[in-house]
């Protein structure tokens, strides 16, 4: 694949193939971020959708590099501005069908019963502890439309609804100084995020999706949804949540994929 962009100071014609940009990527990366190139987005595609740059220009390039080499958890944390809104889209633009991404197959999505379904909390919170299906669909609810980028090297738009992560934690009576919030799933999977992000505006405690009660197979009955964050990052089927200042990992996290993992 070769990139061609007019430089518009020189106006000269730039050529520059993709194999030479992964190895720069490479020599500029500091692991994690290198493990991770090298075992899962070799593509340039995923490259680019991984920074957010188009790649049509050589200043766009370098800005895909500067980006990728700031995949480092605590420069990201420090450029994370919790005031920053990730884009949001008109519903014409909602990718149809959204695609299924798991750990397994489409048919070994976990069944969850509405009825028996408790979410669990635990660690550092005073206030509620068990909270059932109906209690969360009586919060006060919002919805977005935003892209899930994943690092596998695809990105879609979709429409999720439910009430702010925020919103939840203040009335649980969650410690919101902690540092980590852990997410444990009912397929096994978990991951955990930073504290600015679970109040980030836009972390939503998915319960919908395009307006029907979320389906099996986005997560139901709930989801974290976090535009903020790469698609590892949004945990589908929670079941239990804890606050706790001990880091807790993840599922990809622990197999090397970066745990910040903004988009
Ligand atoms: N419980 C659970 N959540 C998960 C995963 C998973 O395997 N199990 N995969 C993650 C990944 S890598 C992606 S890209 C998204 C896919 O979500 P979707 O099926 O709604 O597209 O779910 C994320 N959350
Ligand atoms: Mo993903």
């Amino acid at each position: 694949m070769t990139l061609r962009s007019k430089n518009k100071k020189s106006g000269q014609l730039l050529t520059s193939h993709a194999a030479s940009i992964i190895k720069d990527a490479n020599r500029e990366l500091k692991s994690p971020a290198r493990r991770l190139l090298g075992q899962r987005i070799l593509s340039l595609g995923g490259l680019a959708l991984l920074s957010g740059c188009d790649l049509t220009s050589e200043k766009s390039v370098n800005t895909m590099l500067r980006r990728i080499s700031f995949f480092n958890d605590d420069v990201q944390a420090l450029l994370f501005d919790p005031n920053k809104m990730a884009p949001t889209y008109p519903e014409s633009m909602i990718t149809r069908p959204f695609p299924f991404n798991a750990y397994y197959d489409i048919d070994d999505v976990p069944e969850v019963d509405a009825g028996t379904y408790r979410l669990q909390l635990s660690g550092l919170v005073k206030g509620k502890r068990v909270w059932t299906l109906d209690e969360l669909r009586a919060m006060p609810q919002e919805s977005q439309i935003t892209r899930h980028i994943c690092i596998e090297g695809w990105s879609a738009i979709g429409h999720w609804g439910g009430v702010r992560f925020a919103e939840f934690l203040k009335r649980a009576g969650a410690d919101l100084t902690a540092k980590y919030v852990a997410l444990h799933c009912a397929d096994n999977y978990w991951t955990s995020i930073d504290m600015p992000t679970a109040l980030h505006a836009q972390t939503l405690l998915t319960l919908t999706y395009d307006g029907d009660v979320l389906p099996p197979k986005y997560g139901f009955p709930m989801k974290l949804r976090m535009p903020t964050k790469l698609g590892y990052k949004n945990p589908k089927h929670i079941v239990a949540i804890s606050i706790t200042n001990d880091y807790p990992g993840g599922y990809w996290e622990n197999q090397g994929y970066n745990w910040f993992g903004g988009s």
